[in-house]
């Protein structure tokens, strides 16, 4: 990556819109903008937009245009930059960006304006990372997750844990200098007690995880129950369309069908299966199997009965725990249900309100997480902070059983090592130094 360039790319989706933005960032922008746009980019105040058009080499009109122009220093990426609005073709926007590039310009690689505004400073690796995270949330929550993480949330507490394993670090070093005086700033009871926080911190954040990727990666819920006992139409109708296929001839569904279910700013995934039952038929006994693979895998599972079946069907073996049970079919005569669930009936619409109300209470017990607590969404991140952890317990270990101090230090900076690499910024040499100029005076 050449930092010197100046970048450029589309900035919007690909096909057809109101407008399209293209964005040039680097010391030549200006100079670039200038030489295609019909104004004059070096008279505009910082952060000004201007009409104007766009013109072709041979002068001719490619677009009208809306160009913002942004000093140095005052930007997203830090660098000078200029944004375009023009009309949202395909054509016009590559049009424009083909101008560009012919005066200069050269392609921006995924991610390189983010990756311009981590290495000016502006943003930290994690910060970075949540950028990518906030245009692809798929639920309000996620968006949440991605805002704390880009307002540097997790940094400050990924910063506070290495502020806390410097402070044992020094101690332990100081240990390592002037071993003659043993563990003369703290006894080992205390160095335990710090560890012991410091994990306790650290899992607590590793722990969000499980949560932050169902977040990203939307939460699943499967719909299981007997042939015909109307999952295809329930489908259906919490999508509003016509998805699955729905007969009644029981075995009509047989793969696993998906799709994306919006209910209360959530995005989930729905899955609709081949009814459970015994059969010999090859194809149905796969789709079964299936089945029985996506429910027990899925976050939310919504188990669905048909009240009018005769009750040893109701109790064929579709115990899922913590199911969300369902009676459909209430529109035909039928007995009272056997046992609780929500009444609803596919054909009429009756009771679809209140399943969608019982998935989004599902859905808030299995995210139930504090208004402001920071969780983790990144595999990456969860793998540095697992390293860290596994290298406090070990320094732990070795404290409880006497192993020289220089091994307990060597622990504690890989701690600090992987807790650097998920903000990008390796600050444990300026802590270490800045404690150990407290620490040391008068020795
Ligand atoms: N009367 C009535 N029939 C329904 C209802 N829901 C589904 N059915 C019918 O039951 C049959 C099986 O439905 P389907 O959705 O294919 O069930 P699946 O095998 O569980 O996927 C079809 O003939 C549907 O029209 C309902 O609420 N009321
Ligand atoms: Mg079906």
């Amino acid at each position: 990556m050449k930092r010197d360039e100046t970048i450029a790319a589309i900035c919007t989706p690909p096909g057809e819109g109101g407008l399209a933005v293209l964005r040039i960032s680097g010391k030549e922008a200006f100079a670039i903008a200038n030489k295609i746009f019909t104004g004059d980019l070096f008279s505009y105040a910082s952060h000004t937009a201007h009409l104007g058009k766009i013109l072709a080499g041979d002068g001719a009109i490619i677009d009208e245009v809306l160009l913002l122009v942004m000093e140095e220093g005052r930007s997203y990426t830090g660098e000078a930059t200029v944004e375009i609005m023009c009309h949202g073709s395909p054509l016009i926007a590559q049009k424009i960006l083909a101008r560009i590039f012919e005066e200069g310009g050269k392609p921006a690689n995924p991610g390189e304006f983010t990756a311009r505004a981590f290495h000016h400073g502006l943003i930290d690796l994690s910060q970075a990372e949540a950028v990518q995270q906030l245009i692809s949330a798929k639920s309000e929550a996620a968006l949440r997750a991605a805002t704390d993480q880009l307002e540097g949330r997790l940094s400050i507490i990924i910063k506070d844990l290495q502020k806390s394993i410097c402070d044992v670090t020094a101690i332990i070093e100081a240990w390592v200098d002037y071993p003659e005086e043993g563990l003369e700033f703290a006894t080992q009871e205390e160095i335990l007690s710090m560890l012991d926080t410091i994990l306790f911190k650290a899992t607590h954040l590793q722990q969000t995880f499980h949560d932050g990727k169902r977040l990203m990666e939307g939460i699943s819920v499967c719909l299981i129950g007997a042939p015909n006992a109307g999952k295809s139409s329930l489908m259906n109708r919490l999508l509003g369309t016509d998805r699955a296929i729905v007969t009644s001839i029981a075995g009509t569904t047989r793969d696993l069908l998906s799709e994306d279910l919006r209910i209360g700013g959530h995005t989930l995934k729905l899955f609709d299966t081949a009814g459970i039952r015994d059969t010999n038929e090859v194809i149905e006994k796969e789709g079964i199997k299936r089945a029985q693979a996506a429910a027990s895998e899925a976050e939310i599972v919504i188990v669905l009965h048909d009240i009018t079946a005769p009750m040893h069907e109701l109790d064929y073996p579709l115990d899922y725990p913590g199911a969300i049970v369902c009676f459909n079919k209430t529109d035909l005569p039928h007995e009272p249900p056997p046992f609780e669930g929500i009444l609803l009936s596919c054909k009429t619409g009756d009771g679809i309100d209140d399943l969608k109300t019982a998935i989004i209470a599902k859905i808030q017990t299995l995210t139930h997480r504090k208004e402001d607590e920071v969780i983790l969404t990144q595999e990456r991140h969860f793998a540095a902070l697992t390293e860290a952890i596994e290298m406090i317990a070990l320094a732990k270990h070795n404290l409880q059983f006497n192993e020289s101090p220089e091994f307990i230090v060597l622990d504690l900076r890989a701690a600090l090592r992987a807790l650097s690499s998920i903000i990008g910024i390796d600050i444990t040499e300026e802590i270490l130094g800045s404690i150990f100029e407290k620490f040391c005076v008068g020795k």
